[in-house]
């Protein structure tokens, strides 16, 4: 028989490609959306999924809502994808993200364990919570000491242990994904992926001439969203519930990112790049570098872009996309 997948924040980055893969693989998806004053806005990462999914309106702050929504959908597996994701605006709206992202979390949760306790559930969880805390070797794993540097870490440390606490006090099949930032052409163009090539590009073309940034000499551990939800699905089908990091295991800075884009377009970052007070951070998370061993070891997940061609990717699509 075929399962049946729900996914709090499917129209989102992630949200679009772990359907993509979860109907690959033979699945019913469903998912929740939030209402948007601008329709056409809402769902542009899946509309050409709308013949082969269902979405209902909710909300994780809404309990009633989830509770309707998952007694119609009845599902196998959860994925819990919907947060506030945006680090540096968490601290303009930090009580907005706690809740959504920590006490949402907390909602879902309870639903899922009084209505659906068999199935099973997946948290997305962020290498964010580790905030400035990096082992000897240069490092995060699981055993890594947490201390956020953001509401949205804060938040997401408080869902992370409220995971794990209902999967050993009721004994649900709940899991926390640690995922290491994850970029493609369907990041939110605020992130610094998707911003840098968009106006790398956009500067190439003579729409712009500059790009405003904030801290360059932060380092990520970056990948590509697609590797990154087979590993949710792979998570969530473990035999066991557990948690697991996902990550490349390779770190880069911000230059570095500006590097290799403006020099993939034939051009010096340092003619276009100028310093923007507005996106410092009050207290930046300073290094990322996932040790991913256990994923690989005992799911047997590889990402299969690497840090270059997840960024062609992303030029391709912009050039196609700032010429239409
Ligand atoms: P995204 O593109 O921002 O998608 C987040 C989705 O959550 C959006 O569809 C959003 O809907 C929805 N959402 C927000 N508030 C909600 C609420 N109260 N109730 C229901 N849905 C809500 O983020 P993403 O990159 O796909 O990330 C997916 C998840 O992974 C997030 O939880 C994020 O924190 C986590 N994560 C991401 C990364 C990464 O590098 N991408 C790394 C680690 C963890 P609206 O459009 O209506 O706001
Ligand atoms: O692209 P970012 O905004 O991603 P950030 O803050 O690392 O968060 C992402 O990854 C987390 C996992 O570690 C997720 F949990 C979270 O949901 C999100 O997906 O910023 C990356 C780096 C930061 O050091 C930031 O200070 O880029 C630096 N940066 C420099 N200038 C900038 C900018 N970031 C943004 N967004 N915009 C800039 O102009």
């Amino acid at each position: 028989m075929k399962k049946t997948a729900l996914i709090t924040g499917i129209a989102g980055q992630d949200g679009s490609y772990l359907t993509e893969h979860l109907i690959e693989k033979g699945y019913n998806v469903a998912g929740i959306i939030r209402r948007n004053s601008v329709v056409e806005n809402q769902n542009s990462r899946i509309d050409h999924l709308d013949d082969k999914i269902e979405t209902l309106y909710g909300d994780l702050l809404d309990i009633p809502s989830l509770t309707r929504i998952v007694r119609k959908v009845k599902p196998d597996e959860i994925y819990n994808l919907g947060a506030m994701s945006h680090v540096r605006i968490s601290f303009d709206v930090p009580s907005f993200t706690i809740q959504t992202n920590a006490l949402g979390v907390l909602n879902l949760l309870e639903v899922y364990k009084a209505e659906c306790p068999k199935a099973k559930f997946y948290q997305a969880s962020s290498s964010e919570m580790f905030g400035n805390s990096v082992d000897p070797d240069g490092s995060q794993r699981l055993t890594t000491p947490m201390r956020p540097v953001s509401p949205y870490g804060c938040a997401k440390v408080l869902a992370y242990n409220l995971v794990v606490h209902y999967r050993n006090a009721y004994n649900l099949h709940a899991s926390n994904g640690i995922l290491f930032n994850h970029e493609s052409p369907r990041r939110g163009s605020n992130f610094v992926t998707n911003k840098v090539v968009k106006t790398a590009v956009q500067i190439k073309q003579g729409i712009t001439d500059k790009l405003e940034l904030g801290n360059m000499d932060s380092s990520r551990d970056w990948g590509h969203s697609k590797d990154y939800v087979r590993a949710m699905s792979m998570i969530v089908n473990h035999r066991v519930p557990r948690d697991f990091i996902v990550a490349t295991g390779e770190t880069r800075t911000v230059r570095d990112l500006c590097m290799y884009v403006f020099g993939r377009l034939d051009m010096d970052y340092r003619d276009f790049v100028v310093q923007n007070p507005v996106y410092v951070r009050p207290e930046e998370l300073k290094y990322l570098r996932g040790d991913a061993s256990e994923a690989r070891d005992v799911l047997g997940w590889r990402p299969e872009y690497t840090f270059e061609s997840m960024l062609d990717e992303m030029i391709d699509f912009w050039e196609k996309e700032n010429t239409e």
